[in-house]
């Protein structure tokens, strides 16, 4: 009798003590009324086994319906159907032994309202994307720059290597300021948590300001405010009539990631005998005469050796990312995506992943990064109209085709192939696209040097370029503190395009957020993409307009955009004279129109158009 009292204690000291130990689930929890109902739940134990444990789930309306094993027992994966009815709430799922008993309390919220009108509303080229780092842009909270429980405990403005300490907060703080430029959609470098130590890169010691060493996708990191404040921010942008891109990083992990250092199966990362990087050629994947060798490199080998390259090839990781992509669209109320590294996962994967979360949310929207540098293998990596052995099925990429064009045209003289005929002949190459208006336009990024140094700091030239960025076809993307002449190359590292925008730290000595914190000439730069950020949220022609464009002639580039009967002309004089075009050479563009208003002076002309030499000038086509 005292032998069994003795062990029922035991037992229930045992219970206690398995229960206290944490259980981790990805997803963390779901939602009720979902497309994607039938769930992979991963479950660890950081110490003990998991695997020959007894599973019970005992909730109306849920279905165990699978429990897989790993060859690391501390792991399991449960398979959850989510009927239609089934209500939000707890779902105890006991781990169930002879000696203890493990209680997992898995939650199930209630769906959001309002999809595709409230959120998941899709980036359109009718929008205005602003892209910015938020380690760098605005500190809203300086007791969350850093904390001793992680593994970079470093926040030091003086070092361009290390954390700043910008957050989501300061972001929140600053989209008055976005509004008031005409942006209407902020994409963030991602904001997952990267609890990672500094890495050894080429250019010292980095931390993971930017983002992209991933440790947990479930987790927004603390320095940027945690997933409280990513809501809020998402809320309070909603609020304003903005929306939020997430950045999504499928290719791979920070090597601290527990994929990689507690892994479930080996499997799960691409692993090779000794370090192998990819060899980064997006060619071969549609290179008719491409090695397989080749191929297995760019797809398998790794970024960088603290980024572990992720199999997407394995059916647990896949429907991972997956679920994780369709959670943080739920879960915080995102409106579309931007997919980093886009050419090193695995291509059925991709169209995997796009096919589900476009189930989900019809009016989502998404772009990759490829990081193609001709137009065929850009539109290789969207939907197409090639015939190739695989078919993409992403809806739009980041244009750096378009991007070296316009580069081009403002930088280099007209010759057969070079300056303003290369950005002619790009577009041209636009009958690749299913839909070129879901690239993603832009002339700089964090990963290039900052346009205003690549221009030569030439105000003309800024205006040359941020005329053709907000007036070509696509979904023009700023970077952060473009509009302020924020200047430098890449030289010694990425670090010196990624400075602080100034005044979003307390204690810097201008404001550069307020009129009065910038020069005179920074002032006319903002002005210039606020009036034209401005005048396009209300052109059809520049959001939605179908484009003609004429062959360049004597250093001038023209094209058209034109939407039912609205038409907007776009004129580019890189010649070093004053150019005077009469209006029946574009006639064919608007049948009778008689008068042209520019639109940025008001000033009407008629009969012919003057454009001086270096400028850009665009003209709404009036019939009377
Ligand atoms: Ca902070
Ligand atoms: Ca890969």
């Amino acid at each position: 009798m005292r032998k069994k009292l003795l062990s029922t204690l035991l037992a229930a000291a045992c219970l206690l003590s398995a229960n206290a130990q944490s259980l981790e689930a990805y997803p963390s929890h779901w939602f009720t009324k979902m497309q994607w109902n039938k769930i992979q739940v991963i479950v660890r134990s950081k110490t003990e086994q998991l695997s020959g444990k007894k599973v019970s789930v005992n909730y109306p309306g849920v279905k165990l319906t699978g429990v897989d094993s790993f060859s690391n027992k501390r792991y399991l994966a449960l398979q959850l159907t989510i009927g239609s009815s089934t209500n939000a709430g707890v779902i105890p799922i006991q781990f169930i032994s002879a000696i203890d008993t493990l209680t997992l309390k898995y939650v199930i919220k209630p769906s959001r309202s309002g999809r595709g009108t409230q959120y998941a509303q899709g980036v359109r080229s009718s929008d205005l994307i602003y892209l910015l780092m938020p380690d760098r842009f605005s500190n809203g909270d300086p007791t969350n720059d850093a904390f001793n429980n992680m593994q970079d405990v470093v926040a030091n403005r003086s070092n361009p290597l290390n954390r700043h300490g910008g957050d989501i907060p300061g972001v929140i703080r600053q989209l008055d300021y976005l509004k008031d430029l005409g942006v209407t959609t902020v994409w963030m470098t991602p904001v997952n948590e990267n609890d990672m130590p500094l890495e050894k890169e080429s250019a010292g010691m980095l931390s993971g300001y930017h983002g992209y060493w991933f440790t947990n996708q479930y987790q927004i990191d603390p320095r940027f405010g945690g997933n409280e404040a990513y809501k809020k921010l998402v809320e309070t942008a909603h609020q304003k009539g903005m929306k939020i891109i997430q950045d999504a990083v499928y290719n791979h992990v920070g090597i601290e990631h527990w994929m990689n250092k507690d892994a479930p199966a080996l499997d799960w990362i691409n692993r090779w005998p000794g370090y192998t990087g990819s060899n980064h050629k997006e060619e071969v994947l549609f290179d008719p005469y491409a090695s397989e060798k080749d191929k297995k490199q760019l797809l398998d080998g790794w970024f960088v050796p603290h980024l572990p390259d992720v199999n997407q090839r394995n059916p647990y990781v896949a429907n991972y990312l997956i679920q994780f992509a369709i959670w943080a669209t739920e879960e915080f109320g995102i409106d579309g995506w931007r997919v980093d590294t886009y050419k090193y996962c695995d291509e059925p994967f991709l169209n995997r992943i796009n096919t589900a979360l476009l189930k989900e949310y019809p009016s989502l929207t998404m772009f990759g990064e490829a990081w193609t540098n001709s137009v065929s293998g850009n539109a290789y990596f969207t939907r197409n109209q090639m015939e190739v052995p695989f078919k993409h099925n992403m809806l739009g990429g980041v244009d750096f085709p378009m991007n070296g064009a316009i580069l081009e045209a403002i930088n280099q003289p007209e010759g057969w192939t070079q300056g303003i005929n290369r950005l002619h002949m790009t577009q041209a190459q636009d009958f690749l696209y299913e839909q070129p208006l879901n690239n993603c336009l832009f002339l700089d990024n964090h990963d290039t040097d900052r346009f205003f140094s690549m221009i030569g700091e030439d105000i003309n030239k800024f205006k040359l370029g941020i005329g053709l960025l907000l007036t070509l076809r696509g979904i023009p993307q700023i970077y952060y503190g473009t509009e302020i002449l924020m200047k430098n190359f890449k030289n010694p590292s990425d670090a010196m395009v990624r400075l602080d925008f100034p005044g979003g730290f307390a204690g810097d000595a201008l404001n550069k957020f307020t009129a009065n914190g910038r020069t005179a000439l920074e002032n006319e730069a903002f002005n210039y993409v606020r009036q034209l950020a401005g005048y396009r949220k209300k052109s059809l022609p520049l959001q939605i307009g179908k484009t003609k464009q004429f062959l360049p002639v004597n250093g001038v580039y023209v094209f058209t955009r034109t939407h039912q009967k609205q038409s907007v002309l776009c004129v580019l004089n890189r010649s070093n004279e004053m150019r005077e075009i009469p209006f029946k050479a574009y006639e064919e563009s608007f049948t009778g129109f008689t008068k042209a208003v520019d639109v940025l002076t008001g000033e009407v002309v008629s009969q012919s158009l003057k454009v001086g030499a270096g400028q850009f000038k665009i003209f709404e086509l009036k019939a009377k």
